[in-house]
């Protein structure tokens, strides 16, 4: 029995554009949610891993399958009902799972023979040997798994040519911001895996990189946070040679000796939230945890720094209360708190959110031609009324935010203070290009997508 996985590509952000912009290596990270899949497949399955993210598959080449998996975030939709339709159209049936699938059930069920919604873990094998038999059903609901269910993920099957592996330690958040998926989809009850098996499977991986793809590393509760040092004790015990990056909360910053171990563990980078310059903003993002100690996020990431850990913003833009001038204000913010890299977004409605709902309800969600304007749902598009800022306005300011953070001389100087500090200045200096490139190509993206609302005829100045 032979299975496809497949990872549609997004075609505004996919690999292919590396041959416009070499960093975007750097941004391209395997489909950890196949090689799980993988992982949960019985030998008696052929399995191929196919990432269109590495580059268009010729799949009229390749030999017929029995069953086609594919998984997608709601950008990919649109990619992954064409290869679905592909494969359906020469008579193999296809399953469909993952975050888009779970949050937009019936559009969906539409146009594949099957869909998992929730964690795959308690269904998967079930879903194989229905398909085995030729009496799949319509639908599975995995909901959550048991964490100690979530199996070693199949590191040998994806090719080289990553620039990072990757690996899930916990599950879930006890957070639930306005506009995030993930306690919709893996709840607020936050699940950390076994710590022998996330040593073990680190073991497993080939790059000397890692992604720790946890939304959430070290949680928020002291026993949350008293496992996150075990598990990193067990890591630097273990020698496992590797350097790796993740996500977390600003409180990541509270705990000396948590920083001292994560180091020690091998932890190079933390991509950390800081959403909004101003707490009226936090409260609106329903993110109030970043402002509960009244804390001083510079002091916060130097002390992260301090332990040679890059520190990369994310700011959201497009809040209610954000005016013009915004965009050099994040800029200018995220200056001050001294971070390494600058990753702001564009407040995007994603379906299942609590935020989704809101902009439904008041009618504001301007790119609202489903499917085909998922593929805008990447954050990096304006996709939603913004309250004072018109559409011109809202990407001039993301283009200025970016042209002041990402301007040469501040990337110089960022570089100088961690060649200075012996921080990873190289690191810094690639990862400042990689997004400098990258606002070359927004400024291109931003172009196409606008003589695009213009033909859809969506004009917005302010949404009030
Ligand atoms: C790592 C990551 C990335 C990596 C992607 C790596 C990759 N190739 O997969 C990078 C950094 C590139 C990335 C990019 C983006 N991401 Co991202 N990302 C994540 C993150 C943190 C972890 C994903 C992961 O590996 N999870 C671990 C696996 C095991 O979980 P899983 O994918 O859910 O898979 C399980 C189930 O869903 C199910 N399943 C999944 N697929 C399938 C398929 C079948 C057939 C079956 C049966 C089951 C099944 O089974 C799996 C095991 O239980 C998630 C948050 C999250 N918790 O998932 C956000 C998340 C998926 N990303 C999100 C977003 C918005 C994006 C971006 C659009 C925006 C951005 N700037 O970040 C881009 C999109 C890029 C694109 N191609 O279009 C949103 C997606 C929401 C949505 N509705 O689409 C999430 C949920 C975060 C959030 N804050 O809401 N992301
Ligand atoms: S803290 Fe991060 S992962 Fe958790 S709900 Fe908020 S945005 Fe999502």
């Amino acid at each position: 029995m032979r299975l496809y996985l497949i990872n549609p590509s997004n075609p505004l952000v996919s690999i292919v554009n590396v041959k416009e912009s070499r960093w975007n290596r750097y941004r391209v990270w395997k489909p950890l949610s196949l090689m799980i899949l993988a992982g949960l497949t019985p030998p008696e399955w052929e399995i191929s891993i196919v990432d269109e993210n590495l580059g268009a598959p010729d799949y009229p080449a390749m030999p017929r399958p029995d069953l086609v998996g594919i998984t997608a975030f709601t950008s990919q939709a649109n990619r992954a009902y064409e290869v679905a339709a592909h494969f359906r159209h020469l008579g193999v049936p296809v399953v469909m799972g993952g975050i888009h699938a779970t949050m937009c059930l019936d559009e969906v069920m539409d146009r594949v023979d099957s869909v998992v919604t929730g964690e795959a873990e308690g269904v998967w094998t079930q879903v194989l040997e229905d398909a085995r038999h030729g009496r799949m059903k319509h639908r599975y609901d995995g909901g959550l798994a048991e964490i100690n269910d979530v199996p070693f993920a199949r590191h040998d099957l994806l090719a080289a040519g990553y620039a990072f592996g990757a690996i899930q330690t916990t599950r879930g958040c006890p957070l639930n911001c306005c506009f995030c998926s993930v306690t919709a989809f893996n709840g607020a009850h936050y699940r950390q895996r076994p710590i022998q098996d996330v040593v073990r499977e680190f073991q497993l991986i080939r790059e000397k990189h890692v992604l720790v793809v946890d939304d959430n590393l070290i949680g928020t509760r002291p026993e949350h946070i008293a496992r996150a040092k075990d598990m990193f004790r067990a890591m630097a015990r273990a020698n496992l040679g590797k350097q790796w990056i993740a996500q977390s909360t600003i409180n990541f910053a509270d705990d000396e000796e948590l920083l001292a171990l994560a180091a020690k563990a091998g932890c190079r980078g933390v991509f950390i939230g800081f959403e909004s310059p101003t707490p009226e903003g936090l409260r609106e993002l329903g993110k109030k945890f970043n402002f509960l100690k009244g804390q001083d996020f510079r002091a916060s990431v130097q002390r992260i720094q301090r332990h040679h850990i890059l520190v990369a913003g994310s700011f959201i833009m497009g809040l209610d209360i954000d005016e013009p001038g915004i965009g050099k204000r994040i800029a200018e913010v995220a200056g001050r708190y001294g971070v390494d890299n600058l990753n702001a977004l564009f407040l995007t409605p994603l379906p299942g959110t609590r935020l989704w709902d809101r902009m439904k309800s008041e009618g504001r969600i301007a790119f609202n031609t489903f499917p085909e304007d998922w593929k805008y749902y990447t954050l990096t598009f304006p996709v939603a009324r913004y309250k004072h800022l018109s559409l011109d306005g809202i990407i001039e300011e993301m283009l200025s935010c970016d042209r002041d953070f990402y301007s040469m001389p501040r990337i110089l100087r960022r570089v100088w203070s961690n060649f200075w500090k012996r921080r990873k200045p190289l690191i810094n200096l690639v990862g400042n290009l990689s997004y400098r490139s990258n606002v070359r190509l927004n400024s291109k993206a931003y172009a196409d997508f606008k003589s695009n609302s213009r033909t859809k005829a969506i004009k917005w100045k302010r949404w009030n």
